[in-house]
């Protein structure tokens, strides 16, 4: 008798662990987010796109968004964005890899922008060659889009992996968005630009943490 509700005992409790743990290290375990910067000028958010992630990364050769500052020191593996409601959100990507090229070449049109457009190496345009496209920023719930041309590929110093440094080649990509109500907003990449995957689009393209995230606006 006494061994039996020892057994009885020790499956529940097992079957306890077991829910806390799913509950826990599973459900309630999210991807990283980042904050924007707040500053004088406005918020700001600043990101780069890489041709492969870090080295430590469990996915160390797939491409990838990261969050970083300005200067592009602080390289920090979150695809969450976090940003005020109601506001105009100053985005600034640094752009290190190749161009994979669009199959549909609408997307190479920015669309949703604050003015409709976006800066290229400081330059101000609203479309780019749809066979120069790396990367796109879209927001579809918001009806934003921004394509993010490619590095060329004879660029001297380009970087292979994150982290990457201002000195290594790169295009520089801005545009402000206006942000409304609270709310989490998917974002993602429309640029075929997973290496190795059906039509490229698997992989880093359908995971939250590389060419996918939420803008959350709070
Ligand atoms: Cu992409």
């Amino acid at each position: 008798m006494a061994k039996r509700s020892l057994l009885v005992l020790s499956v529940a409790l097992a079957t306890l662990v077991g829910i806390a743990a799913y509950l826990f290290l599973y459900l309630a375990n999210v991807p990283g987010s980042a904050r924007a910067a707040q500053t004088s000028s406005g918020v700001n958010l600043y990101l780069a796109t890489v041709p492969a992630a870090a080295a430590n990364d469990p996915h160390p050769t797939w491409v990838s968004y990261y969050v970083t500052n300005k200067q592009d020191t602080n390289w920090q593996h979150k695809t969450t964005f976090v940003v005020p409601a109601n506001s105009l959100v100053h985005v600034t990507v640094y752009q290190y890899d190749g161009a994979s090229g669009l199959r549909n070449p609408f997307i190479s049109q920015a669309s949703g922008t604050v003015g409709g457009t976006f800066t290229l190496n400081g330059k101000t345009m609203n479309a780019i060659d749809p066979a120069n496209a790396s990367h796109v920023f879209a927001l579809p719930q918001l009806g934003i889009s921004v394509p993010l041309a490619g590095v060329a590929s004879n660029a001297k110093d380009q970087c292979p992996n994150a982290p990457c440094t201002l000195s290594q080649a790169h295009m520089t990509i801005t545009f402000t968005i206006k942000t409304g109500a609270a709310g989490l907003y998917r974002w993602q990449c429309f640029v075929p630009c997973a290496a190795g995957y059906i039509d490229g689009f698997g992989g880093p393209m359908q995971s939250i943490g590389y060419m996918d995230g939420y803008l959350k606006v709070v």
